[in-house]
């Protein structure tokens, strides 16, 4: 048992702490700004303090910690990729997973299901065929099902033959997990606080600031004043397009709103997580016994986090196929997070152009998983100046280069 824990259980008095320390006075200046307080912003502070002893940092963020996409995605943790390059990526972050909420002193709820991605066509049963060699060839656990498996993994799944698109078989990557999204953002931020880290809500970075030719960052213009660093690392989703176009960068990302709805709790009845790109649906069961569900991306780019009917009927339309039994439950709440797409489906990371500012963004549909090997990888990138390997692949540069890491079919549920 962690010591944290054994210490909080013995003790005589409640000890917790605040949640968050009070927000302190901004300063002039620090080592590192990290522009957007989410998951990655702050699993990078607190690698930078933990892994490399980098403690005069502050996180800036425009609204409250953790309350972008962090707080409205849908928790799904995997690593069956396509790419090796993403494959790898993807793995080291499961590694991470597994003992976060020791190392970050939190329960972050952490629950391993298993996953399946469905094939209803003979096209994705070649590409789940194909996922699964290059997870093997990475020791990543991904394998090929077919429905006897299937209905012994998802009893309360429909595999009814009498429907447009019949389930034909699986990729099943027993790894496939879930955890408390907004327990991983206060983890990484009192974690990251406790070692000096400065966290400030409420602080928008309106501009950046860049030495007389332009070449390198010298800082960041606030709501709240002007602050130095000649480190500046930007994790801000949605709005990557917007905050990378203060410092000259053009992205190759549009941003599209992606809803999600959840339904009222039941007892436990659905032990995987459950996804098909064909149907354009995912539904996974968490711990307080809501139905967590979601699909396609919007059709258009947006700047707009509203709910509509339209993504409700489309969802239900197949959700319902699969899942006859959910007809009668009530959705207690819809939502929707704006995504950074990039076209190859894989995140951009790393330095740019601009001397000091780095890059962590394009995590669209699929960045919650990543977010401790983006801390890590980040970190490490900011305090070496050189691109972490596990990230070389995923530069911005890649794009003039026309060398792609194609991960639409396994990244989205469909755009
Ligand atoms: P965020 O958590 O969005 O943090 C960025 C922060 O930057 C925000 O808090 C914002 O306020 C701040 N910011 C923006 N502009 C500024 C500025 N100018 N100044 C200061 N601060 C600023 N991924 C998965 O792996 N699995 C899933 O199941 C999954 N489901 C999803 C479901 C939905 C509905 C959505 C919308 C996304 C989903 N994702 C999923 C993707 C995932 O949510 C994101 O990729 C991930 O949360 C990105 O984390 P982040 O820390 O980069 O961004
Ligand atoms: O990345 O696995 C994922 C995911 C599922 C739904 C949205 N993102």
């Amino acid at each position: 048992m962690p010591l944290g824990l054994l210490k909080y259980g013995l003790a005589r008095r409640y000890p917790a702490s605040r949640h968050f320390p009070i927000r302190p006075p901004l300063k002039d200046g620090y080592d590192v700004v990290i522009i957007g307080g989410g998951g990655h912003g702050l699993a990078a502070a607190w690698h930078l303090a933990h892994d490399h002893g980098v403690t005069d940092v502050a996180v800036l963020d425009k609204g409250y910690l953790g309350g972008g996409n962090t707080a409205r995605n849908t928790a799904i943790i995997r690593s069956n990729y396509l790419t090796p390059e993403g494959v790898a990526f993807y793995a080291r972050s499961m590694d991470l997973w597994r003992d976060l909420s020791a190392r970050l002193r939190i329960n972050i709820l952490y629950s391993q299901r298993g996953h399946l991605t469905l094939a209803h066509t003979d096209a994705a049963v070649r590409t789940m065929r194909w996922r699964a060699e290059v997870n093997k060839h990475l020791d990543v656990d991904s394998q090929l099902i077919w429905p006897d498996e299937i209905a012994r993994l998802a009893p309360t799944m429909s595999l009814s033959r009498s429907v447009r698109y019949p389930v034909l078989a699986a990729l099943y990557h027993p790894p496939g997990a879930i955890a408390r999204h907004d327990a991983v953002a206060w983890g990484y931020a009192r974690a990251a606080a406790r070692k000096g880290v400065e966290l400030h809500p409420q602080t928008e970075v309106t501009g950046l600031l860049t030495s007389p030719d332009g070449s390198r960052i010298t800082g960041v213009e606030t709501t709240r004043g002007t602050v130095r660093a000649h480190r500046v690392l930007q994790a801000v989703a949605g709005y990557s397009g917007q905050v990378a176009g203060m410092a000259g960068l053009k992205l190759p990302i549009r941003s599209i709103p992606l809803q999600a709805c959840v339904s009222q709790p039941l007892k436990p009845f659905l032990d995987p997580i459950i996804v098909s790109g064909s149907l354009h649906i995912y539904i996974s069961q968490s711990a307080r016994g809501e139905f967590v569900m979601g699909g396609a991306s919007d059709p258009y780019p947006l700047y707009s986090t509203r709910s509509t009917l339209d993504f409700k009927e489309g969802l239900f339309a197949h959700m319902l196929e699969l899942f006859p039994a959910l007809s009668e439950v009530p959705i207690m709440r819809q939502w929707a997070g704006i995504t950074d797409m990039t076209p190859d489906f894989s995140p951009v990371m790393g330095p740019t152009p601009l001397e000091g500012y780095y890059i962590d963004a394009g995590w669209g549909t699929w960045g919650f998983k990543a977010t401790p090997v983006c801390g890590e990888t980040m970190a490490h990138t900011v305090a070496t100046g050189r691109p972490h390997p596990l990230i070389e692949s995923f530069a911005l540069s890649r794009f003039a280069r026309f060398d792609q890491v194609g991960e639409k079919g396994a990244a989205s549920v469909g755009q």
